[in-house]
């Protein structure tokens, strides 16, 4: 058993018998690329369920649990240090469960535990790969990278495939020498901003040792190390299909997808295609839950009718980088990237900021006011105003990228009253929530 499956089948035993008491378990998904801010928003939604008194919530023991824990206290106390602290990096998944009682007076109340799953965007942008054979695949891949805007990062790794003799042997040291080349060429990709860089697991790995078959690049060709390739290609789109078929994947609920729309317009135009391909490759589980869940599982028959995602909350996060009349076009720009396939999928969008740092600011330009914020950047000891420019409600055109978004710096943490007990300053968390968890809230 692969260590994820380890994980999947411990949770399903968690899941399936809680300690044997609680009446409904709700798990939801969230999504998102690495700085896209996950740790961020479940350290956020955490304090602020812990906070309320109707219902009172409380954090679950993890019981028998293998899914490694979603380091609440701790990501919680760096931001309520002095200075306050991001939470740092976090990679691979991690559960954070909470349970409370719902009064349904005469009736009895109603126990629920509600479990969100720290879940690696980067293994979401795989599902295009469960449809497409390694030819395919090799072919658009490479036609990408030839693209004006990639063609400099990627020309050592373009020099040596296109180096390769016709019908390349199937040897090892080459195989490994494109494979490094190849995950570097990511890795650079990946610090410029693009997002849609596959395959994920090679920039977010599972935990545990890696496989060989990891070891892979795309090769166009039917030579014997194209061959060697599709295979290794192969071995690792079946890894992808057996964890989304398992539990840990596959009895997700609900879902939030974080996606940081305003570093993708700060990027550039082929940054913000590339976010709007991960977003649609994020959207595509659904498409997947839909069309092949339902047929695996009444297949299988070993488990009850698949649970369906029913609700999809899309969130722009760090929206506290822009001043209120900009985050309403933020909301509407997500909205405009993110067309969800399938029925019954209700979905909503949000301009979030998870952990404020800034106030709303006027500014006064050639005596217009100008909607701006204030905060303190990291490292500085006063607050400084920042205006990164218009955010366009429409994926921009030519003229927007003639004067593109300006920088956004990182932002100290505003002080957090009470240690987080009362919660944590945030933007539009709270209707995150009740879209998500009208049902419990
Ligand atoms: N201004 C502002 N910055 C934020 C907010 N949320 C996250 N950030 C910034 O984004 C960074 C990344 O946030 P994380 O929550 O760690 O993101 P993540 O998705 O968990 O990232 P990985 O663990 O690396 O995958 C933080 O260190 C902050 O600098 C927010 O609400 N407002
Ligand atoms: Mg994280």
């Amino acid at each position: 058993m692969s260590l994820l499956e380890d994980l999947a089948s411990g949770v399903q035993r968690f899941v399936a018998n809680p300690l044997g008491v609680f009446d409904s378990t709700i798990r939801v998904g969230v999504t998102g690329l690495s700085r896209a801010g996950k740790t961020a928003f479940l350290t956020s939604l955490a304090a602020s369920l812990l906070a309320r008194s109707l219902p009172r919530f409380a954090l679950a023991p993890m019981g028998a649990s293998d899914v490694p824990r979603f380091d609440y206290a701790r990501h919680l106390a760096a931001l309520a240090a002095d200075p306050p602290r991001w939470p740092e990096r976090t990679n691979s998944v991690s559960l954070l469960a909470l349970t409370t009682s719902i009064d349904r007076s005469p009736l009895p109340p109603r126990r629920v535990r509600l479990e969100f799953l720290d879940y690696p965007g980067e293994w979401l942008i795989d599902l295009p790969l469960l449809s497409l054979k390694f030819a395919a695949w090799s072919i658009e891949t490479l036609k990408r990278l030839e693209a004006p805007a990639m063609a400099p990062a990627a020309r050592d790794f373009l020099a040596f495939v296109h180096g390769l003799p016709a019908r390349a042997p199937a040897d090892e040291a080459l195989a490994r020498a494109g494979a490094a080349l190849y995950r570097r060429l990511l890795e650079e990709l990946r610090a410029a901003g693009m997002a849609y860089l596959q395959p994920g697991r090679l920039l977010m790995p599972a935990p545990g040792p890696e496989p060989a078959w990891m070891e892979f690049f795309p090769l166009a060709g039917d030579g014997p190390l194209a061959a060697l390739m599709a295979d290794r290609y192969a071995a690792y789109v079946e890894r992808v299909r057996r964890d989304l078929a398992s539990p840990l994947f596959a009895e997700v609920d609900r879902l939030v997808v974080l996606a940081d729309v305003l570093t993708a317009l700060h990027d550039g135009p082929a940054a913000f295609e590339d976010t709007r391909a991960a977003l649609a490759a994020a959207a595509g589980a659904l498409r997947w839950r839909f069309d092949f869940l339902g047929a695996f599982t009444a297949l299988a028959s070993l488990r009850l009718p698949p649970r369906v995602i029913d609700r999809v909350a899309f969130a722009a996060t760090k929206a506290d980088h822009v001043a209120e009349r900009q985050r309403g076009n933020l909301a509407s720009l997500l909205r405009n990237l993110t067309q969800v396939p399938g029925t019954g999928v209700k979905t909503a969008h949000f301009a979030l900021a998870s952990v404020r740092c800034t106030e709303d600011h006027v500014l006064r330009l050639e005596g217009r006011p100008v909607s701006a914020v204030r905060g303190r950047v990291l490292g500085q000891d006063r607050p400084s105003i920042s205006y990164p420019g218009e955010v366009p409600d429409q994926p921009p055109d030519a003229s927007f990228w003639q004067h593109p978004f300006l920088a956004l710096p990182v932002f100290e943490p505003m002080r957090l009253p009470d240690g987080g007990r009362q919660g944590v300053p945030n933007i539009n968390l709270d209707a995150l929530l009740a879209f998500l968890l009208s049902d419990v809230l």
